[in-house]
């Protein structure tokens, strides 16, 4: 695309949404017009955006009928599932940050380092992955690819601000010593590690581990991959961290992985034991990078390896994402 797009932020007052218009700012995102949406209680409410006051709009039916190229969508499922839709009518791309139509089989799921052709065959609705999972793709791709994959076990110490401001809430109030008035959690969450993200199946497995699961042969573009997984919810405002468990299909030295890591897209080694060295929550946050450390062979079977993978979930993991996908539209689409 030759002019500059006209895009709208959908949940723009939310968490991820503040973080879109922090990010889209960082990376000066071209645009001719930026229309801030999200729901009634917001509307009328002042942004400042590059220097610039805009006043939110309430997302209505009829907020597509303008012209807007693309659309950064980050309200919740029930937002999208009625609304995305609505905009892809129109003409709008919607980059969806949502798991409402993460499965769908018209809907590519993307992350830029690992499927970006996947953004070609759109018919309106991308949609982003899910926080744990993208940051698990950055890391598994490279190893795919060289090595294939034969099966992963995923445990994953997730930060509150997944949660939203809610979550945000339990542990502030948590360490101030007030662990009543819960909002996002069944059981307080400072001090604690919650094995509980999302709610809980019927197969025992929670939403977010299921979610992890079946995007993960989405992206990877192969079922036959064995995956299973443990959420967890720990006292760390930002960045989700993960151990990670591979099984690959062929011999390997550590080595070699250690400088395929250094050499793939989108990933920070850090990995110097002797000196402490490796990734950490705190330094993630407010980058956009994966980061891995505890690189090393798993002895119990053959062809292991195990991996700690670290990421901010709010950036990499939901609104960076979506840009990155959005710079990918802006080099495909038409003017
Ligand atoms: P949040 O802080 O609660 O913000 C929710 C946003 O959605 C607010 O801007 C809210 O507007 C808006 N909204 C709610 N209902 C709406 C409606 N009916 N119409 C228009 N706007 C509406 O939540 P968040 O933490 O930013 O998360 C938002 C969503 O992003 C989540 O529900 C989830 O689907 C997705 N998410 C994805 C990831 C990921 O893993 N990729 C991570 C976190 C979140 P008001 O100010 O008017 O209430
Ligand atoms: O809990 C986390 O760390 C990530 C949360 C993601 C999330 C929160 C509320 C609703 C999602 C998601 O992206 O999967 C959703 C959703 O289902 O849309």
């Amino acid at each position: 695309m030759n002019r500059k797009p006209n895009i709208a932020v959908v949940g723009a007052t939310g968490v991820v949404g503040t973080t879109f218009l922090k990010v889209l700012e960082e990376r000066d995102f071209p645009f001719e017009n930026i229309y801030l949406m999200a729901s009634s209680r917001s509307a009328g409410k002042k942004v400042t955006f590059k220097g610039k006051e805009y006043t939110v709009e309430e997302l209505t039916e009829h907020s597509f009928d303008k012209p807007i190229d693309i659309a950064l969508f980050s309200a919740g499922g029930g937002t999208s599932a009625k609304f995305a839709p609505i905009a892809a009518e129109h003409g709008v791309i919607v980059v969806d940050n949502s798991s409402q139509w993460r499965m769908d089989e018209d809907v590519p799921l993307v992350v830029p380092e690992v499927n970006p052709q996947d953004i070609e065959w759109n018919h309106g609705i991308i949609a982003n992955p899910n926080c744990s999972t993208i940051q698990a793709m950055v890391a598994l791709k490279p190893l795919q690819d060289v090595y294939g994959i034969k099966r992963v076990v995923y445990s994953t110490y997730q930060a509150v601000s997944g949660s939203g401001m809610k979550g945000i809430n339990d542990l502030k109030n948590g360490l101030a010593g007030n662990d009543e008035d819960l909002q996002a959690y069944a059981h307080p969450i400072a001090g604690n590690c919650l094995p509980h993200i999302d709610v809980f199946l019927p197969n025992g497995y929670t939403k977010e581990e299921m979610k992890m699961i079946n995007e993960t042969h989405k992206i990877l573009g192969d079922d036959s991959i064995k995956v299973t997984a443990t959420t967890v919810r720990v006292p760390v405002f930002d960045s989700h961290s993960e151990s990670i468990n591979v099984e690959l299909e062929k011999p390997f030295e550590i080595e070699d992985i250690v400088e395929l890591f250094k050499k793939s897209p989108g990933i920070i080694v850090q990995d110097d034991v002797e000196n402490n060295v490796y990734p950490l929550a705190r330094d993630a946050a407010g980058t956009d990078e994966v980061y891995i450390g505890r690189i090393r062979r798993d002895f119990s079977v053959d062809n292991g390896i195990n991996i700690w993978v670290v990421a901010d979930n709010i950036r990499k993991g939901a609104a960076t994402n979506a840009i990155q996908i959005a710079e990918k539209l802006l080099e495909i689409l038409p003017d």
